[in-house]
């Protein structure tokens, strides 16, 4: 049994964050559902014991100053922060996007995610107890073309990580980065190619991608660590994906105009 006794869960209503609420929930765990579409995690709460639906934007500072006030009394002493929610929109060339989507992504897996984090990191920290899991991804680390602004956020959030634990030194506070790469099984193909589910479903064609059940075990796993141990980062990618090297553009004319 964990040290840890009930979890916020963000993006809790798809893809990684409903694995992983479900998988806590079955291991004794009290978990805050949080996402947008509340009908998503009020089926969760139906289905499993020992979750509470919380409609929350992280993209919306109100939704988080209010938080407590919504949760029951029994929820509101929060252990664990799994800082899932996220999102890319689309793979146009920085040049070539709307300038709204990529905002859109800075203000999710950015703001949100450090409005989330320092909203709950003062009852850890006079508990001396707690643990922050946060969801970056091999695309922080890794430049492909058409990453650029989502790459540049999960950048953010593996550097965030790393700072965060220089400023819990001296607490038993712990910080985990978990990086993914290729997952399916998620919706998160289907948000950044704005609903064309055919364009989504041909990321994972003749791939055996890693599953959100994967992540919720690695989730488990990093929970049921001794008190002693804190896992800095955790980068993971399926057996079929590896590194694709640099690239070279061979007798490029530099004069050329378009
Ligand atoms: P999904 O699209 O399946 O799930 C994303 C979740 O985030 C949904 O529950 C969505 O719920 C929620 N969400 C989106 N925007 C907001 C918001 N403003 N406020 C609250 N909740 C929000 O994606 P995944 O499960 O695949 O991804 C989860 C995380 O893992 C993301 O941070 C993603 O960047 C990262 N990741 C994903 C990889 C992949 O290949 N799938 C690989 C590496 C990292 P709702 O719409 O109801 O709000
Ligand atoms: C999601 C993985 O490679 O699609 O974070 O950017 S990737």
């Amino acid at each position: 049994m964990s040290y840890y006794k009930t979890a916020l869960v963000t993006g809790a209503s798809a893809g990684f964050g409903l694995s992983i609420t479900k998988l806590l929930a079955n291991n004794g765990f009290k978990v805050i559902a949080a996402a947008r579409r509340l009908d998503k995690l009020e089926a969760i709460a139906k289905e499993c014991k020992n979750v509470f639906p919380l409609q929350l934007d992280v993209t919306k500072e109100s939704d988080i100053d209010s938080l407590f006030d919504k949760l029951p009394d029994d929820y509101k002493n929060i252990d664990v922060l799994i800082n899932n929610a996220g999102l890319a929109l689309g793979t146009a060339k920085v040049q070539d996007s709307k300038l709204e989507d990529l905002n859109t992504m800075i203000a999710t897996n950015v703001t949100g995610l450090v409005a989330m984090t320092q909203k709950l990191l003062p009852s850890f920290v006079k508990n001396n107890c707690g643990y922050v899991i946060n969801l970056g991804s091999t695309a922080g680390s890794w430049p492909y073309t058409g990453g650029n602004v989502y790459g540049g956020t999960k950048a953010f959030v593996e550097q965030f990580s790393r700072n965060l634990r220089t400023d819990l030194q001296g607490t038993a506070v712990k910080v985990t980065v978990i990086k993914p790469g290729l997952c399916s099984d998620t919706e998160f193909s289907n948000v950044r190619y704005y609903g064309d589910d055919k364009k989504a479903a041909a990321v994972y064609t003749g791939t055996e991608a890693i599953k959100p059940e994967d992540i919720a075990d690695v989730v488990l796993y990093l929970l049921n660590l001794p008190r002693h141990v804190n896992i800095n980062e955790l980068e993971m990618m399926p057996v079929c994906q590896t590194y694709g090297g640099l690239s070279v553009t061979r007798s490029l004319d530099l004069n050329k105009k378009d």
